[in-house]
Formats: C-alpha cells, sequence, structure tokens
C-alpha cells in the first residue's frame, strides 16, 4: 500500500477552505481542514467532507462532448480533447474575424483563481468578461466602496475578538465558512452575543442570544430607525464621526422621521426591543460586526440596506477595530512583493463593455461586469453582436431568473461553452461541454490571500484524474495555444508557478510543509488613523459625489415594500449546511442526507389554506407551477414562503436529483430586469407565488 498526504484546498464552495488530503493506492481516503491553519481546527463541514464522493461519481461529465442535436436535447458527440479544443478555437477565431474580438463573452464564478484565464480573455482583445457577483454580493461591494471608496473585502471579520455580531440576511451557521464560524463560536463561548435579524428562524437564529423576526424587504426601515438612534442619543463614537467622516450631520437630519415606533409598524419589531438592541450594540462598541451581508441581491433597495450596515459600522467605530471590521493587508502592506500577474502581460482592451457598466453605467465598477446586462445585450445585439459564450465554473440557467428566456437569447449565440466538473442545466445546453478534473485530482494557480497576516496559497492535485478530464490551467493553455498566444500556453504547471513567483523570494516547493506561505509571521491590525480611503475627501463620505453625479441618491428615502395578496406569498430563498448552490444535490453522499428541499410556510397562513405539515402543494406564478411538501412552522413571516435553492434539476444525467424538489428560478417572470440600480444586482426576492394544496394529498 502507498500513503501519502497532500495540503490543498477544498473546492465543494467557494469559501475554499485550506484542506490536508490523506491518498492511499492513488484513492482519496480522508480529508480535514489544515491543521496549520489554527481557525479551521481540523474539520471541514459536510459539503467538504463529500469531496470524495464527487470524485467517485460516473454522473458527471467524464470526456469532452460536441453537441450531436439541437441545444438542450441531450444529444453528444465524444470527441478527443484535440477535436474539442480545435473547435472552440476555431470557433473563437472565426467569431473574432467576422464580428470582432469583443463579440466574445466569458462568465465564470468570481474568487482567487481567476488571473489565468482573465488573461486568456484579454489576450484575444475582448473586455466581455463577467462574474455570476450581479446575482450574489455585487450590492454589497457597491455599498463598500460607495462608502470608504474601497471593495467589501478590503476589510475581514474579527470575529474571534468580536463582542456582539449581528447578523442581517446573513446565515452564518448554514452558509457556512468554516474559520469564520470557529472563530464565531469561540467569541460566542466567551460572552459575544449574536443577534439574528431574518424573516425565519433559521440554524443562526436558533444560537442567537436573540431573534428578531423582520417582515421580508423592511430591513431598510430597521437600520434607518437604528441609525436614528445613535445618533439622537448620541450612542455613537463622535471622534470616529467627527475624524473619519463627512456628512453625518446630513444623515442625522434625514433619519429624522425614521422613529421607533415608525420603525415597528413597518417591520413588526416592538421599538422597545430595537431601543434595548442598540444600546447592548452601543456598549459593545467598537468590537462590533454588523456583517454586511452576502447573498444580498434580493430586492430594489439591498444596496442602501448595505450601505447602512456599513454606515453603522463606521458610527461603531468598528472599522479597523480589534473584534471589529480591521482593514486586510495586502503582501505590499507588509513589505512583500506580490504575485506576479497573467493578466499584466496583455493590455486592457479599450473596446467598450457590451453590458454598458463603466461607460452607460458609470457608477458600477468595471471588473466583473454585470451579467444580467450582458445577456440583455446578446438579446438586443446592442451596443454590438455577442456571438461566443463561455460559462466556465457558471450555471447561469440555475442561478439567474428565467432560464427560458435566457435559452432563447442564446439563440443568437454561434458559440456556446461550459467549463465545469458537474452537469448543469447551462452546460446541458451548451454547444460544447469541456469536463474539469474534480477539485482533488487539479492543481490551481497560486494565489494571494490578503487578511491580517497575508498568505500566498495553491491548490495540490491530492490524485490523478479517473477519467478524460483536464485542470483549469491545462484547458486554457490548450485554447491558448490554438489562439497563437503562446505566452498562456504551458505544458507544466510548475512552469506557471515559476512565473507568478519570479521575484517574490518564494518557490513552489515552500509550499509544501502546510500548505501556504504566510507572508507575515503576525496579524497586522492597522488602526483608521493610517487609512486614506479612496473617496473625494479621504474620509467615509456619507453624501457621495459617484451616486449623486449619476442620478442616484446617497440618503434614499425609504419605500414600504408591497404587501402580497391574499392567498400569495414573497418567494424566499437561501443556503442549508448540505448543499452547495445548485451543484451537490446529485452527489451521492450529500443526496443521501438531504434529498429534496422543502416549502417553508407560515403555520396561520397555511391553515386558511388547509395546508399541513408534509402536505404536498403546488406552488404557481404566471401560469407555470412546481410541486413540493410543505414544512408547515410558525418560525416564518406570514408574508414569505421559503426554500433552499438550488433543487428541481431536470437532467436524465443526474439520477439522483432527477425531479427532486423546486427551483426557486424559475418562479421569477420578468426577474431579468428587476434589478437594483443603485447596487447592480438583480432583486431576486421581488417575485410573489400562489400556493395550493395538491388535491389528494
Ligand atoms: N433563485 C436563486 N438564484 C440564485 C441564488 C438563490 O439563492 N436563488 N443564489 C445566487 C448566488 S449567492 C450565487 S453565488 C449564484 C451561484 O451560481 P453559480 O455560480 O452558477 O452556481 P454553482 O452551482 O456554485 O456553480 C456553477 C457551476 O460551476 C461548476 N463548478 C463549481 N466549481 C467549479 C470550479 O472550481 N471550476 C469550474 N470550471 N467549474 C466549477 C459547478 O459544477 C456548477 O455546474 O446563484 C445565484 N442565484
Ligand atoms: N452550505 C453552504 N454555504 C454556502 C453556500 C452554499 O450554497 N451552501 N453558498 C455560498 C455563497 S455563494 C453565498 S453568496 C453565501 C450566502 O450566505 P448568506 O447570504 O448568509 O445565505 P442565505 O442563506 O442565502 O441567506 C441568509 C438569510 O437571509 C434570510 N432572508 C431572506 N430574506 C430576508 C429579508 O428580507 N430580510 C432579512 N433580514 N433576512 C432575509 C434567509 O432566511 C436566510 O436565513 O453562502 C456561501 N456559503
Ligand atoms: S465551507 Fe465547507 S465546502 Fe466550503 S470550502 Fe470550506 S469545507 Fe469546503
Ligand atoms: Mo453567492
Amino acid at each position: 500500500m502507498t500513503a501519502s498526504s497532500v495540503f490543498s484546498v477544498c473546492g465543494m464552495c467557494t469559501v475554499r477552505c485550506p484542506i490536508q488530503v490523506a491518498v492511499e493506492n492513488g484513492r482519496v481516503s480522508f480529508i480535514k481542514g489544515n491543521p496549520h491553519i489554527p481557525a479551521m481546527k481540523g474539520a471541514v463541514c459536510p459539503r467538504g467532507a463529500a469531496g470524495k464522493a464527487l470524485v467517485n461519481d460516473d454522473e458527471r461529465p467524464q470526456y469532452p462532448m460536441i453537441r450531436a442535436g439541437n441545444r438542450g436535447e441531450g444529444k453528444w458527440r465524444k470527441v478527443s480533447w484535440d477535436e474539442a479544443f480545435d473547435y472552440v478555437a476555431g470557433g473563437l477565431s472565426r467569431i473574432s474575424e467576422e464580428y470582432g474580438a469583443r463579440a466574445i463573452a466569458f462568465s465564470d464564478r468570481g474568487g482567487p483563481f481567476r488571473d489565468f484565464h482573465r488573461a486568456f480573455l484579454r489576450g484575444i482583445g475582448t473586455p466581455n468578461y463577467v462574474n455570476h457577483d450581479s446575482s450574489c454580493a455585487r450590492n454589497v461591494q457597491h455599498a463598500a466602496l460607495s462608502l470608504t471608496g474601497m471593495g467589501r473585502k478590503s476589510v475581514s471579520y474579527d470575529f474571534k475578538n468580536a463582542r456582539h455580531v449581528v447578523l442581517q440576511f446573513r446565515n452564518i451557521f448554514e452558509a457556512v465558512n468554516v474559520q469564520e464560524v470557529n472563530n464565531l463560536t469561540d467569541a460566542m463561548e466567551k460572552g459575544c452575543k449574536l443577534t439574528v435579524i431574518d424573516i425565519r428562524a433559521n440554524i443562526s437564529a436558533s444560537k442567537a442570544t436573540q431573534w428578531m423576526m423582520i417582515r421580508p424587504g423592511a430591513d431598510y426601515a430597521f437600520n434607518l430607525a437604528v441609525i436614528r438612534e445613535l445618533l439622537v442619543k448620541r450612542l455613537y463614537n463622535e471622534h470616529v464621526a467627527s475624524t473619519y467622516m463627512t456628512g453625518v450631520a446630513e444623515l442625522e437630519d434625514f433619519v429624522r422621521p425614521y422613529t421607533l415606533d415608525w420603525a415597528q409598524q413597518e417591520t413588526g419589531i416592538q421599538a422597545d426591543e430595537i431601543r434595548h438592541f442598540v444600546r447592548e450594540l452601543a456598549a459593545a462598541a467598537p468590537a462590533v460586526i454588523w456583517h454586511p451581508g452576502w447573498m444580498a441581491a434580493r430586492y430594489t433597495d439591498s444596496f442602501y440596506v448595505c450601505r447602512t450596515i456599513y454606515i453603522i459600522n463606521a458610527l461603531l467605530g468598528a472599522y479597523g477595530a480589534k473584534g471589529g471590521l480591521p482593514f486586510v493587508n495586502t503582501p505590499k502592506d507588509v513589505g512583500a512583493k506580490g504575485l506576479n500577474s497573467f493578466m499584466d502581460l496583455y493590455p486592457k482592451p479599450a473596446e467598450k463593455r457590451a453590458d454598458g457598466v463603466g461607460w452607460k453605467y458609470p457608477q458600477f465598477e468595471e471588473g466583473p461586469g454585470l451579467a444580467h446586462l450582458l445577456y440583455q445585450a446578446m438579446d438586443t445585439q446592442s451596443p454590438y453582436p455577442v456571438k461566443a459564450y463561455i460559462a466556465y465554473r457558471h450555471d447561469p440557467l440555475m442561478g439567474y431568473p428565467e432560464p427560458d428566456r435566457m435559452k432563447a437569447i442564446w439563440e443568437k449565440l454561434n458559440l456556446l461553452v461550459s467549463v465545469t466538473f458537474s452537469w448543469s442545466d447551462t452546460a446541458w445546453h451548451s454547444d460544447v461541454v469541456l469536463p474539469l478534473s474534480p477539485y482533488l485530482e487539479r492543481e490551481s494557480i497560486i494565489a494571494t490571500q490578503n487578511g491580517l497576516a497575508p498568505r500566498f496559497f495553491v491548490r495540490q492535485r491530492a490524485v490523478e484524474p479517473r477519467y478524460d478530464t483536464k485542470a483549469d490551467w491545462e484547458i486554457i493553455s490548450g485554447l491558448a495555444r490554438r489562439m497563437g498566444l503562446n505566452a498562456l500556453a504551458f505544458d507544466r504547471v510548475e512552469d506557471l508557478w515559476k512565473f507568478q513567483l519570479e521575484g517574490t523570494g518564494v518557490s513552489a516547493a515552500d509550499f509544501n510543509a502546510t500548505g501556504v506561505v504566510p507572508l507575515s509571521d503576525k496579524a497586522i491590525y492597522r488602526d483608521i488613523g493610517e487609512i486614506r480611503f479612496k473617496t473625494d475627501t479621504g474620509r467615509m463620505d456619507i453624501i457621495t459625489k459617484k451616486l449623486e453625479g449619476n442620478g442616484l441618491m446617497s440618503l434614499k428615502p425609504y419605500v414600504s415594500p408591497k404587501t402580497p395578496p391574499e392567498g400569495r406569498f414573497r418567494l424566499t430563498f437561501g443556503r442549508c449546511a448540505l448543499h452547495t448552490q445548485g451543484h451537490t444535490v446529485n452527489n451521492p453522499l450529500l443526496f443521501e442526507q438531504m434529498p429534496e428541499n422543502v416549502l417553508w410556510i407560515n403555520q396561520k397562513a397555511a391553515a386558511k389554506l388547509g395546508i399541513a405539515n408534509n402536505d404536498r402543494v403546488e406552488v404557481i406564478q404566471n401560469g407555470y407551477s412546481e410541486t413540493i411538501a410543505a414544512y408547515v412552522t410558525d418560525m416564518i413571516h406570514p408574508e414569505a414562503v421559503f426554500v433552499v435553492h438550488g433543487f428541481g434539476h431536470r437532467l436524465p444525467v443526474e439520477s439522483r436529483a432527477f425531479f427532486k424538489g423546486l427551483a426557486d428560478n424559475k418562479f421569477m417572470k420578468g426577474g431579468l430586469d428587476i434589478w437594483d440600480q443603485a447596487g447592480g444586482a438583480i432583486a431576486y426576492q421581488e417575485h410573489f407565488v400562489t400556493v395550493k394544496k395538491l388535491s389528494g394529498s
């Protein structure tokens, strides 16, 4: 028997925890948290443990495929990698010649391993790179930028030292980041309070010091009243406000009408409860974290909710504080040289983006654009035709509303390619599937994790691919070689690493000891006084020129969310600890533990409709319907129904997930057009559904 162990990076979700993989006879035998990273506590979450089942699953794309029937028909021709690369590279080159390079679009799922494939796009010469973020955290990002001029990841969350943590539409104990959960749990054992503001009692609420059930979509009202209470009662950090913020007086004027009694009417939460909460929070400041949210693509005012959260953190002095939101350090901040970037090999394409970001919509950050606006540009072929689309680690047919409309839009594409390790609606609908090796069977480029102590990290290959699949860098190299981008055509991953590490003083062998290379030996907290915010004034600006100058408001008056008509409910959704988005339902281990989602519905509302727990119900919107089991509870707001996202698969190649549970994204008619104009993200929760008991159940 041969046994070894490899330090690597989990790939079961976007958190990318550091792991240690035990390998016996060329097969993965065990996965645990990297023991050299203390906050991992040697653990992974249930999905992390199911990585082995992903490798062993034969219901995943096993070789390159080219479509043999109509799109979505499921007729495939098995081809060699050479043929697949020739087909895709040939198609891209032809489209580029006929329509210009800008006719090629590419989307991914964000994250630290993008430098190489984004360099490929620059090499081709297209500006049309987008990521998934308009379906996720774009509002958070733009809210952070609007106050501090710095993105959401410029601060970290110092859970370990926090004294009061507030989760508002953030379910940390189910939408898990292992290190954050461990740190928060440690802090709570030392007395840190946890307040959860949610439309239902999720697992985080069950662990909280206080849970407040809020009316769906009324979060902005809650936050405006909190700001008023902080300002009027002088519970905020006056030194921080006067030294590092501008516009606080305007803010105080603006929030004057938003009293606690008013908020009680809007949110359903008692004024006294909010008053007490604000006092406790102020008492714990500055070691407080009001989490600005992650999946904040919910309402047309979600940007303003996130923005008020950042403002509250600022007023409490949490920016830069131990136990609050300390500023992260880049390699440069700790005197180290950063990685060499493949993107720097090519100039940024001068062409305007098809999604309008940066010119039609100057209020938005250009980097990852807005995918839903790219799809609209594909539809209108304006400002110019987009003819090729590569969905790379992205399943927009499940992640965006209106999959049928999207399929119709994609009829205008000459080439649709999916790069993925699992089947997905998007892969099934593509012209070419380039199968990626699952994370345990591939290595990545080296990446930087900025933080209190920044570090380099890398994913190592633990075992060889079972099937004819390839690593990301091999796929991009294969295409690059055929398109004449020789600087990106590599045969050995060691050569990519060498390029990245040149001049840093670090070598690839340095990752072998612990899986990471720390760039500082201790956590470095920078005081707020050392920071020059990237705003007009160098301080945190409440009145933001970039908003005002683009017809948007810095201080937007509250508009009450619509109340659903009798018999209808606002469709809400979120995560569970056992699955990641849409791509784990068919994982044998995880499927066994949770094969389908259920519809949370309030007990009184269900009683009116004659629905009892476990009854099969029909969910209907605009003539479309699916059935699901009801979970009747008084722990959800009566205006809402809730499902875990990612279910309702309809692909015959996924025998386990097939027809299990309900797909929330199919109940969002018109949803591609409903988005937050200030934050850029889709407003997924602006949809109502009818719920009926299924006759005979
Ligand atoms: N209705 C509704 N819509 C939603 C949400 C919701 O809750 N409800 N959630 C939103 C959120 S928060 C997000 S982040 C998005 C997620 O949307 P997506 O990012 O599209 O979802 P995933 O299922 O995580 O990943 C998509 C595909 O990428 C593949 N994949 C995963 N990891 C890798 C990898 O490392 N490399 C490659 N090449 N492929 C990989 C998977 O096999 C999967 O098929 O959906 C959003 N859309
Ligand atoms: N296990 C697991 N972990 C994950 C993921 C996963 O798929 N599975 N996905 C990762 C990704 S991509 C993301 S973006 C994050 C998402 O992380 P989160 O945003 O924390 O997760 P969600 O479960 O989408 O939503 C959090 C909570 O918002 C509540 N909510 C819904 N509407 C409202 C409202 O109007 N007001 C308030 N106050 N609350 C509301 C929901 O009930 C839910 O409990 O999780 C990441 N981690
Ligand atoms: S949170 Fe779980 S699934 Fe996500 S990277 Fe960490 S161990 Fe893997
Ligand atoms: Mo997300």
